[in-house]
């Protein structure tokens, strides 16, 4: 891994639209040379610079793992939680303040593992995130154990002679399960990549982009080769069928879709259906107690 550097800090300009490079962090990245995730961190700082808000207007928020590492890379506010519970998290930020765009980031070890609960219920209420789950099918971070997505047979630190565990299918599981953007993009593709999370971004409700995001170090068989070969972008497809969705979400093999599987336009997200929000964000609204009572919380919780 390389070794971390501070580069040189570049300053929003004070007018005009962000670019991409207002939303690059001080830290460089200490992936891997070859890390499909640095195809991901740069299409969602394109994305970004696409929605043309401010950074202070974005959270991007992460659990454990090489992936969720993706929030000290960002020039916006960020949270590095804890594994397993970045959306929960998120949920908190999002019903804090449901005017800021919150995106959360991570693994599929991190998100579908131990996190699987959470992903389940943020998805059967719809709140109003998008969540990107750079999907490496192994456990990166901890140096290359099997992860719900690796394939049957497949030969990992924790299964050396063959997975024996089916994976499961995350585009849908979330179509069934009451997300209401359900997407799949390639770190290989990111140009399909970043109009999928623009477009994640400005939709209301619970969005999710699978992302084919290779490891290169642990992962030897489903490499950026394997999807090159593979990949074939949605066409003729109505993501207001459901019946559709699911039909492509079952396919795998010589050719797997990427794209946008799945829209539901009809359904509120929770924060619009939360009668204590509709005077504003919480964090916007009066607390109803003194500075001093204000100071004395804070203070016993320290
Ligand atoms: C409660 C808890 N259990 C286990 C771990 C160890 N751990 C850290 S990251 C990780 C898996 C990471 O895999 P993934 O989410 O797929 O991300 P990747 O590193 O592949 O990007 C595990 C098991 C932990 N940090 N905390
Ligand atoms: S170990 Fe794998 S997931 Fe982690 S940085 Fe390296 S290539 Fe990426």
């Amino acid at each position: 891994m390389a070794k971390r550097e501070r580069s040189t800090r570049r300053e929003r300009p004070v007018k005009g639209a962000p670019t991409a490079k207002d939303f690059q962090g001080d830290v460089r990245p200490d992936w891997c040379a070859g890390c499909g995730d640095y195809g991901v961190l740069s299409s969602l700082q394109n994305a970004y610079a696409k929605l043309g808000k401010g950074n202070h207007e974005h959270l991007t928020v992460s659990g454990i793992g090489c992936s969720s590492n993706l929030p000290g890379y960002i020039q916006t506010y960020g949270m590095h939680t804890l594994h397993g519970r970045s959306l929960a998290v998120a949920t908190g930020a999002k019903f804090a303040n449901h005017e800021m765009n919150v995106v959360v980031t991570g693994g599929d070890g991190d998100g579908y593992g131990i996190g699987g609960n959470h992903f389940i219920h943020t998805m059967r209420k719809n709140i109003d995130l998008l969540y990107i789950v750079m999907d490496n099918q192994i456990y990166g971070l901890t140096i290359g154990q099997a992860s719900p997505t690796s394939l049957m047979d497949m030969k990992t630190k924790s299964t050396p002679f063959g997975n024996i565990e089916a994976p499961l299918n995350p585009i849908a599981m979330a179509i069934v399960t009451g997300a209401t953007y359900v997407a799949r993009g390639f770190s290989g593709n990111p140009r399909q990549l970043t109009e999928l999370m623009y477009n994640g971004m400005q939709h209301k409700g619970f969005a999710l982009i699978d992302v084919f995001s290779p490891c290169i170090t642990f992962n030897r068989d489903n490499t950026t080769a394997f999807f090159k070969q593979r990949v074939n972008e949605l066409e003729d497809h109505d993501p207001s069928d459901k019946a559709a969705a699911l039909e492509q979400a079952v396919k795998w093999g010589d050719e797997i879709p990427i794209g946008l599987f799945y829209q539901d336009t009809s359904r509120p997200a929770l924060d619009e259906m939360e009668p204590v929000l509709e005077n504003g964000p919480m964090a916007h609204q009066p607390l109803g107690i003194t500075q001093e009572q204000g100071a004395a919380i804070v203070q016993r919780m320290m």
